[in-house]
């Protein structure tokens, strides 16, 4: 009957901060565009293989945008699409199977319904097969207007590698479809090269594999470097059809892209061994939004994807009605460092959790367990409630026409 929502609404208004004051509308009537960057992994900023930079592109972005170097993963065994659910409801997907396929049908106060109720059009673009991951179903749900998926985009062997269409055919090809959409428009591109096994052909290949016992570990490399010249290409695509100025951009990592298995060869890589305390903060993503007319910064604090619904919101001025987020804003001065990581794993400010041991974050010496015990609470708490407003459909309460406010 829903009475248990007071419960999970007295804790997510007790958790909620306030916005930027100054950012929040800074970019109102803008389109948006976010990109889900396959298999992104935040180490890969700023660093090199033999002396060449991984993310040429992305290391220069980041200095004219927000930029998130604390930011985690909070995916299960939904992976890209657990991504898309935490990234456009600000809930967190389940802890068993995916959200996509268990729960299409409830109802969602999503970020395509949102920007569609305020007038924007709003479209998913994927070159995959239409159902994979039930992403037909569930992007009704979301509220988009429309899923341009593999049969509207021209998909050949010449253009094809690994998974499908190459990330430059497919930004190209969706560049000439953004241009068509009414405006404002919000576009959700789904990026695909960069996915496990790594392959790429040759003429593709900018930088050097590593060297290590990784076959997978050192072929991520030349992956990552291809679509960050993609999404070069792109941007500046944007920029030469004038659309640049007038669009916010939001770039993710949908989730890790070498698994605990290669922690040796990312060990040698990294220079360093690759412990508990060192593989949860391996599993940051990057995320960058660029916002037109402000300066870049980059901010450390702890948080999650969970924390993008109301970022982006705010920045176009609109705050959600209904509310039922677990994220923060974090452009506000507020935020708090807290992260929970699907499996309960968690990172605050001082601390993180993993294998049911509390690390020191300066030291990644094991901390007093009584230190982490509050967070301990908070992580399963706030996953537990997540889950019952899933399960539950919860949302539903709320009435199918429920509007946001525009401020
Ligand atoms: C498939 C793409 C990759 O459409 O999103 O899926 P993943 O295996 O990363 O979830
Ligand atoms: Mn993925």
């Amino acid at each position: 009957d829903g009475s248990e929502l007071a419960d999970i609404q007295n804790y997510i208004h007790s958790n909620k901060v306030e916005p930027n004051e100054e950012l929040f509308g800074a970019a109102k009537g803008k389109n948006l565009v976010i990109i889900s960057m396959e298999s992104t992994q935040g180490f890969v900023i700023n660093r090199k293989i033999n002396g060449k930079e991984i993310t040429p592109f992305l290391n220069n972005f980041i200095k004219e945008s927000f930029y998130f170097d604390n930011l985690y993963h909070q995916t299960g065994q939904g992976k890209t699409s657990d991504a898309e659910f935490l990234v456009e409801n600000s809930l967190y997907p389940l802890g068993r199977g995916a959200v996509f396929f268990t729960n299409p049908q409830n109802t969602y106060f999503a970020t395509p319904r949102i920007l569609a109720e305020q007038g924007y059009y709003t479209a998913a673009m994927h070159a995959n097969n239409k159902s994979f991951w039930n992403r037909d179903l569930m992007y009704k749900s979301l509220g988009y207007n429309r899923y341009y998926h593999l049969l509207d985009y021209k998909v050949t062997q010449e253009n094809s590698i690994g998974w499908g269409l190459k990330d430059q055919d497919f930004f190209d090809q969706s560049l000439l479809h953004i241009k068509q959409m009414p405006r404002p428009f919000y576009a959700k591109l789904i990026t695909l090269t960069n996915h496990f096994p790594y392959i790429l052909d040759e003429e593709n290949q900018f930088i050097d594999e590593f060297n290590s016992s990784s076959k997978t570990l050192n072929r991520y490399f030349p992956t990552v470097r291809y679509t960050d010249e993609a999404l070069k290409d792109f941007i500046q695509g944007l920029k030469d059809s004038g659309l640049y100025d007038d669009t916010v951009i939001v770039l993710y990592g949908d989730h890790y892209g070498i698994s605990e298995n290669h922690n040796e060869a990312m060990g040698q890589y990294l220079g360093k061994e690759i412990t508990p305390f060192e593989e949860v903060q391996l599993q940051k993503v990057p995320v960058i939004i660029h916002v037109p007319g402000e300066k870049g910064k980059t901010i450390s604090r702890a948080s999650g994807q969970v924390d993008l619904k109301p970022t982006i919101l705010h920045l176009l001025g609109i705050k959600s009605a209904v509310g039922l987020e677990f994220g923060n804003d974090l452009l506000s001065p507020d935020k708090q460092d807290f992260a929970v990581l699907r499996g309960g794993n968690f990172v605050t400010r001082d601390y993180i959790y993993t294998k049911d041991t509390c690390y020191s974050k300066s030291t990644g010496q094991p901390a007093d367990p009584h230190v982490c015990k509050p967070f301990i609470e908070k992580a399963n708490l706030e996953l537990q409630y997540s889950d019952q407003i899933v399960y539950g459909d919860l949302l539903r309460f709320f009435g199918k026409n429920s509007k946001q406010k525009s401020q």
